[in-house]
């Protein structure tokens, strides 16, 4: 491992991991260790941003650090907050780091557990939408449309025929304090969350839309853009839910068409003009449905009974 001469300048998910130049995920940690700073203890799932970060002798993390299962992370992040609360430590927090495939799907009842006992933990999700480690499955992550090796692209099926999970909005339906939807492109956004996350004392849950360039099929050098375009064109959306006040951050009032990032990203190349058109829809709707819930919506007119 290489140490800089300046150790204050250190980030604390160190450069040399393994992830994909451009990855994603691996710039989510990157954002999330340096906000949450040294006091935590990293409790990972499996996934890419274990294999790549935590092989044997050589470790990319500056923190704590335990890896755990898919079907146990919750649990055990439960655990070593239990054990901090027995020696007095209030200080000290707990942050389970685990993909979509973790969160949405194979680790979910342990998730869901940890939520409805209320532990102390901060939850982070790094969202890039797909099974990368085993080789791009889809998950309950992957959005309608797009094509992985279990979503495949031929003559009867054209990609995923079902949505996304709402996962904060299912996190919220648990009664946790705060749930919330940030981007790797919005630092700012996403410091505000985490920060905020990691002060109230019970679960919290953060989701980051992090592009695998891989696995969706665009070069690494555009991840950045991709994240942008996901929220500028109300596919993925800034908005937090705070004792179960939903809040929408950015407004994306003036959004770009759909296809500007659909065509940027190869799971998506065979993709209909029906598809197309279908995805516009649903990405509108959504908008409209957290508008209304963010209290934003413009009033509608007066609607008198029929007589
Ligand atoms: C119980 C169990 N099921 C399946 C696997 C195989 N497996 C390892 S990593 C992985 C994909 C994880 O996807 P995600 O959580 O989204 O993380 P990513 O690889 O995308 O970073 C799977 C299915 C496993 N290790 N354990
Ligand atoms: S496959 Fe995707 S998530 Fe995994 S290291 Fe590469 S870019 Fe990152
Ligand atoms: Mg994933």
């Amino acid at each position: 491992m290489v140490f800089m001469s300046n150790q204050s300048e250190m980030h604390l998910y160190a450069p040399g991991h393994s992830g994909c130049p451009g990855c994603g995920p691996s710039n989510a940690l990157i954002q999330v260790c340096d906000t949450l700073g040294k006091d935590i203890i990293v409790v990972n799932a499996t996934g890419c941003m274990e294999i790549t970060s935590s092989q044997y002798p050589q470790t990319a993390w500056r923190v704590p650090y335990i890896h755990s299962l898919f079907e146990n992370a919750p649990a055990v992040a439960s655990g070593v907050a239990a054990a901090l609360r027995a020696q007095g430590n209030n200080h000290t927090k707990v942050v389970v780091i685990a993909g979509d495939g973790a969160t949405y799907d194979i680790g979910f009842g342990s998730f869901s557990g940890m939520m409805d006992r209320g532990e102390n933990v901060l939850y982070v999700c790094y969202d890039n939408q797909l099974y990368a480690n085993t080789g791009v499955q889809k998950s309950g992550a992957t959005p309608y449309g797009a094509e992985t090796t279990t979503t495949i692209v031929g003559k009867v099926h054209k990609g995923k025929e079902t949505e996304r999970k709402q996962i904060v909005e299912i996190a919220a339906a648990h009664g946790i304090p705060y749930a919330a939807s940030a981007s790797i492109a919005y630092y700012a956004d996403l410091q505000m969350k985490l920060r905020k996350a990691k002060a109230i004392n019970g679960t919290t849950f953060v989701t980051i839309d992090a592009p695998c360039c891989l696995g969706a099929g665009f070069d690494g050098g555009i991840t950045f853009k991709v994240a942008k375009l996901a929220v500028q064109s109300r596919l993925w959306f800034l908005f937090e839910v705070e004792n179960g006040k939903y809040k929408l951050n950015f407004n994306p009032a003036n959004p770009k068409p759909v296809r500007e990032y659909l065509e940027l990203q190869k799971r998506f190349k065979h993709l209909s003009e029906e598809q197309f058109d279908h995805i516009q829809r649903q990405a509108n709707l959504t908008y409209e449905v957290l508008l209304e819930k963010s209290g934003m919506a413009s009033p509608k007119p007066e609607q008198k009974p029929s007589q």
